[in-house]
């Protein structure tokens, strides 16, 4: 099959529609260290997807993580009031030592669909049944779909087991909900100067290569299921080999989870048949 170019994935995304099961959208779930790109990279899939600059996401250029709050990121199509049938989770960044960055508890709740809009992550306790924005009956809605690990390229050299472990942690929960996960390299034009002088040259970088391999085994992905992206972050207009790479990444995380909601919607189907009385 010959590779899509950013017309074909904008045609695709616009025509994408759920069928054939109860959710309303995709949720995909973004979480990773502190400063990976996890808010710049729902602005770049808006910015790509609207094709104008956006900032919707409050993007950080601190050691302390700006997203505070759970937040669900809907992306608004041409025609005002239609949203895409996916949206995006903003989570308050992974930091290493006690009491700092998302519980993992936290996450493992999100992904279960048990966090409401709003909440105030804390990072010395995870979110208590009792607290008002716990959402005790969680709908198909309302569960993680997709999960992606953001990682940033210039720091996964450098990340401590402690790290690691979080992010392991997390992996191993998502897979007994049997969640897809796909994980993004963000960065890559930070870490490798061939990289930067043009973008398009991200799939010939030894670089990057190693990188992802990399990332393959300290999060176990594979590495199918990594994606190198760059995010907009001084970039005055937008970019087209920057939004392809965009595109790939959140293509393969819509067909995750479009297969993982005919899953749930199967299953669903399978325990609520009735009971036959004869
Ligand atoms: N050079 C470069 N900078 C990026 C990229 N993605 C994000 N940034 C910058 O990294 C910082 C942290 O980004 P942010 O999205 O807030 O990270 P978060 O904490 O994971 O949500 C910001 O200053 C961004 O502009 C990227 O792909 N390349
Ligand atoms: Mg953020």
């Amino acid at each position: 099959m010959p590779p899509m170019k950013k017309d074909d994935y904008l045609k695709y995304f616009g025509d994408f529609q759920l069928d054939e099961t109860d959710a309303q959208h995709i949720r995909i779930l973004l979480y990773g260290p502190i400063n990976a790109g996890k808010s710049s990279f729902i602005n770049a899939v808006e910015t790509t997807l609207r094709g104008r600059m956006t900032a919707q996401a409050l993007v950080g250029n601190d050691e302390f993580s700006f997203t505070t709050k759970y937040r669900t990121h809907k992306i608004c199509k041409e025609k005002p009031r239609t949203f895409y049938p996916f949206v995006f989770n903003d989570i308050m960044g992974l930091e290493t030592g006690q009491n700092r960055g998302v519980c993992v508890d936290d996450i493992k709740l999100a992904m279960k669909g048990h966090l409401k809009d709003g909440l105030e992550f804390n990072p010395q306790s995870p979110c208590k049944s009792t607290n008002p924005h716990y959402n005790s009956s969680p709908t198909l809605n309302d569960r993680t779909h997709v999960l992606v690990c953001v990682v940033p390229a210039d720091k996964l050299s450098v990340m401590s087991d402690e790290y690691l472990k979080k992010i392991k942690e997390v992996r191993l929960a998502a897979r007994d909900f049997e969640i897809p996960q796909v994980a993004i390299l963000t960065k890559i034009d930070v870490s490798c100067p061939e990289v930067k002088a043009d973008i398009k040259n991200v799939y010939r970088s030894k670089y990057v290569k190693k990188l992802m391999e990399k990332l393959s085994v300290s999060v176990g992905v594979p590495l199918n299921c990594i994606f190198p992206v760059k995010n907009y972050h001084s970039e005055l207009c937008t970019d087209e080999e920057m939004e392809k790479l965009i595109l790939t990444a959140l293509k393969q995380m819509i067909d995750f989870g479009e297969d993982f909601c005919e899953q749930l919607h199967t299953s669903a189907g399978v325990q609520s048949v009735p009971q036959t009385v004869s």
